[in-house]
C-alpha cells in the first residue's frame, strides 16, 4: 500500500556493491544470455524484503480466492556510474500502470503495482502530478485547513476507494528505480505468483529500457570529463536480455502474460506486436503508439477469431475525460477469464 512508511527504496543507489576497479581481469557480462545476466549483475540489497512481502500477499489471496494481477509502471534507470551522478531514462510517467491498477481493483482483483518510485501510484494520481499543487486543493475556512469544497466530491469517492484497497489489503505497492532492480524484482514476483498458476496475470505496462551497462562495465565513481577523448563520452549500451522468454516458459508457465508493445512509428506497430508474440510465445500484446497512447491502442492475439483489435476514444470522450484504461482492462480481464476456462 502506499503507506506513511515504506520499507523499501530503490532511488538511491547501493554504492557498497561499488565493484573494485583495481582487479584486472574482471569478467565482462554475455548480456545476451538471460540466465547469466542474473549472475553477472548483483541482486539488489533489499530482494528478500521483497519476495517476503510478496509471498505474504499472495498467500492472503490464495485464502481470499481472488485473482492476482502483476501490474509494471514506469520508466526504469539505467546508470552510467554505479555511485549514481547520470543514468540514461525515458518518458514513462507511469499513467498507464497506475490507471489500469485502479481498474482492476475495481474489477476484483488484487494488484501488486511494480512502479518506478515516485511515479505515478493509484489513487493519488488524480493529486500528485497534476498541474496544481497539492496545496490548491486546499482552503481555508475559518480559519482552518480543509479540502476545498469545490473537490470534495470527486476527493471523496477517490478515497473510498483507495481506502477499500488497503482496508481488503488488495493493493501490494512495491518500487524499482534501475533496469537492473526492475529485473530482479520481475523474476522472485513472478516465481511466487506461479503458485497462482492460471489465476495470476501478467500486465507489463512499464517502459523497459532495451539497453543498459552491465555491472562489470560500470565505472565505480562519476565519469571525469578529461579522462575521455576530446571531453567526449562514448556510451557503449549492452542489450537488455529478453526476459519474456524466461518469464513464459520458467518462471511462471501457467500464468496468462500480457505485454505492451511501444512505438513511434504507425508503419511497424503491428510486425513488433507480432514478431514479439513469436518470440515469446505468450499470450496477448497491446500496442500503442507513444504519440497516441491515451487515445487508441491495439490488443495482437496468436489465435482467435479476431486476433488483432483496435479500441478508440472518441475525441468528445477525450475531452469528458474517459480514460483508454476503461476499454482496456475489461477487454484483457476476459481474455483472462477464457485463459482460465481453457486451461481448467
Ligand atoms: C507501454 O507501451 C505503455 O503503454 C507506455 C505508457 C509506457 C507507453 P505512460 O507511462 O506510457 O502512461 O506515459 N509500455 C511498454 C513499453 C515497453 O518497454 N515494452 C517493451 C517493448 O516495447 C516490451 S516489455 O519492447
Amino acid at each position: 500500500m502506499p503507506n506513511a512508511a515504506p520499507i523499501i527504496h530503490t532511488s538511491a543507489p547501493e554504492t557498497d556493491q561499488a565493484i573494485d576497479r583495481t582487479v584486472p581481469d574482471f569478467p565482462v557480462a554475455q548480456s545476451s544470455d538471460e540466465d547469466n545476466y542474473f549472475q553477472t549483475n548483483t541482486a539488489p540489497q533489499y530482494l528478500d524484503e521483497l519476495r517476503k512481502e510478496t509471498s505474504e500477499f499472495i498467500r492472503f489471496h490464495q485464502a481470499t480466492g481472488k485473482k492476482v494481477v502483476l501490474v509494471t509502471s514506469g520508466g526504469t534507470t539505467v546508470p552510467l556510474e554505479n555511485n549514481t551522478v547520470r543514468f540514461i531514462d525515458n518518458f514513462s510517467a507511469g499513467t498507464r500502470g497506475a490507471t489500469s491498477a485502479e481498474y482492476f481493483l475495481e474489477s476484483g482483483y488484487a494488484v501488486i503495482f511494480l512502479h518506478r518510485e515516485f511515479s505515478l501510484l493509484p489513487y493519488s494520481r488524480h493529486y500528485s502530478h497534476t498541474t496544481n499543487c497539492f496545496l490548491d486543493y486546499m482552503a481555508e475556512i475559518d480559519g482552518k485547513i480543509e479540502i476545498n469544497p469545490k473537490y470534495s466530491k470527486s476527493m471523496l469517492e477517490i478515497y473510498q476507494k483507495y481506502q477499500h484497497a488497503r482496508d481488503q489489503n488488495l493493493l501490494l505497492v512495491l518500487p524499482f528505480t534501475t533496469v537492473n532492480q526492475y529485473l530482479f524484482s520481475l523474476k522472485v514476483i513472478s516465481k511466487e505468483l506461479h503458485q497462482l498458476q492460471t489465476k495470476a496475470l501478467f500486465y507489463l505496462a512499464a517502459a523497459v529500457s532495451d539497453f543498459f551497462l552491465p555491472m562489470s562495465k560500470l565505472p565505480e565513481h562519476k565519469i571525469q570529463a578529461q579522462d575521455h577523448n576530446g571531453g567526449k563520452l562514448v556510451v557503449n549500451l549492452d542489450p537488455v536480455p529478453k526476459f519474456l522468454r524466461r518469464l513464459v516458459d520458467s518462471w511462471a508457465p501457467g500464468a496468462m502474460i500480457t505485454s505492451f508493445k511501444l512505438e513511434t512509428d504507425e508503419n511497424i506497430l503491428l510486425k513488433k506486436a507480432n514478431q514479439a508474440l513469436d518470440r515469446y510465445c505468450h499470450q496477448l500484446v497491446i500496442g500503442n503508439l507513444l504519440q497516441t497512447r491515451k487515445k487508441e491502442i491495439v490488443f495482437v492475439k496468436k489465435e482467435g477469431e479476431h486476433p488483432v483489435v483496435w479500441y478508440r476514444l472518441t475525441d468528445e470522450e477525450l475531452a469528458n475525460g474517459v480514460e483508454i484504461e476503461s476499454l482496456i482492462i475489461p477487454n484483457v480481464i476476459k481474455e483472462h477469464e477464457e485463459w482460465i476456462r481453457l486451461h481448467k
